[in-house]
């Protein structure tokens, strides 16, 4: 496995509990995460279920009340989601919590170790020279992903017009409160003006103390995009957020284009790719970890199906079963990103749930119903 993200300790976790001898090579000098909140939702829920996680995720995540959307801070929606299970936490929590899980379930996780390519006979090779073989490989490294390129597998890259800066700052709840009596701060609320300029606040509150706040821009807006942000052009914007913009503002961020990555094949003979490095996605449906989750377990009970002569076929089967998930919301996050569509409320209905709803751990879930 060649990274310590959140697919690569899904995949070698479901792996080694059915029984793999599993080893996680992660670039990094030390296991974390980048990031700051995440919203998970059924699909991945489901997986963290199967790794024997749920009690831990549970620990330190929440479900707010209501997804609420405001245009000029005028209420579009109050989504309850009734009946889609969704939790938001920190992203180290997840991570955490998976690689606890990962640990329990006997994976060895090397950190400073990287991988620079394999082969699709079943070799990998390492920056510092080394090389080792394996009955299977994954690629589980990211939007730079090496192992992929190392394949020289074809892809296209589609870039958006806007990108984001993501903060967690401390709750405030009660100061919050103060200048807005009558909201329910314990809601996600997505905070767009679209006139005179292109200016949102996703606020996610990710536990008790903690809050996640994502600052969306178009790449084209200089002062907009900026890092540290621009805190009197948000707060003269975002003036009910002035408290937790004022938190944001003291730490450096970074700012990330949308963008979406398609690959021609996410496997080759023995190697297949998850997460980022197969399909990078647009944030807007939240579902870039939790599609990576569900394609990692996915792949790990396609793997242990199969016999170790039988795994390129196995492997082209399990893409050819799961890949179609992942494209719709690849399509579906980036229809979202580049209209702008989720500003005018009830975000998720229809089509939009379908991954969300998903149970990658469902036997039948390929049988018609
Ligand atoms: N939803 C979530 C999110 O983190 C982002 C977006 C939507 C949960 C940003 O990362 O559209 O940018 C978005």
């Amino acid at each position: 496995m060649s990274g310590g993200g959140f697919a690569g300790l899904t995949a070698a976790t479901a792996l080694a509990r059915m029984g793999w001898s599993v080893r996680v090579h992660e670039r990094a000098p030390e296991l974390r995460t980048e990031g700051a909140g995440i919203v998970v939702w059924n699909n991945s829920l489901q997986v963290i279920d199967k790794l024997g996680a749920t009690h831990d995720l549970m620990s330190r995540s929440m479900t707010p009340p209501a997804y609420e959307t405001r245009m000029n801070n005028v209420i579009q929606s109050q989504e309850t989601l009734d009946g889609i299970s969704w939790r938001t936490m920190t992203r180290s929590h997840l991570f955490e919590t998976l690689l606890c899980a990962a640990r329990e379930a006997g994976v060895q996780v090397l950190a400073g170790s990287e991988v620079a390519g394999a082969t699709p006979d079943g070799k990998i090779s390492f920056t510092n020279g080394d090389t080792a073989e394996a009955d299977l490989i994954i690629g589980a490294d990211g939007v730079g992903s090496a192992v992929r390129d190392s394949l020289e597998i074809p892809l296209k890259r589609e870039r958006s017009r806007d990108g984001i800066t993501r903060f967690l700052v401390p709750r405030r709840k009660a100061e919050l409160q103060a200048l807005e009596p009558d909201t329910e701060w314990d809601n996600v609320i997505d905070f767009w003006n679209l006139d005179p300029r292109v200016l949102r606040v996703l606020y996610t509150p990710a536990n008790e103390d903690e809050l996640y706040i994502a600052l969306m821009s178009p790449a084209a807006d200089a002062d907009g995009s900026r890092v540290p942000i621009d805190l009197d052009l948000w707060t003269a914007v975002f003036p009910q957020l002035a408290p937790v913009l004022a938190d944001a503002a003291k730490t450096p961020g970074k700012y990330y284009g949308y963008q979406t990555t398609r690959l021609e094949s996410w496997t080759d003979g023995k190697v297949a790719l998850i997460g980022d490095a197969a399909h990078a996605m647009c944030p807007a449906l939240a579902q870039g970890a939790g599609a990576a989750m569900q394609n990692a377990w996915t792949l790990a009970v396609a793997a242990t199906a199969a016999g170790a002569a039988e795994m390129p076929e196995a492997l082209k089967e399990w893409e050819r079963l799961e890949r179609p998930f992942t494209d719709r919301v690849q399509d579906r996050s980036q229809q979202y990103a580049d209209t702008r569509a989720m500003s005018q409320g009830n975000q998720f209905v229809g089509d939009s749930i379908e991954t969300a709803l998903y149970n990658p751990t469902d036997p039948n879930r390929h049988t018609v119903k």
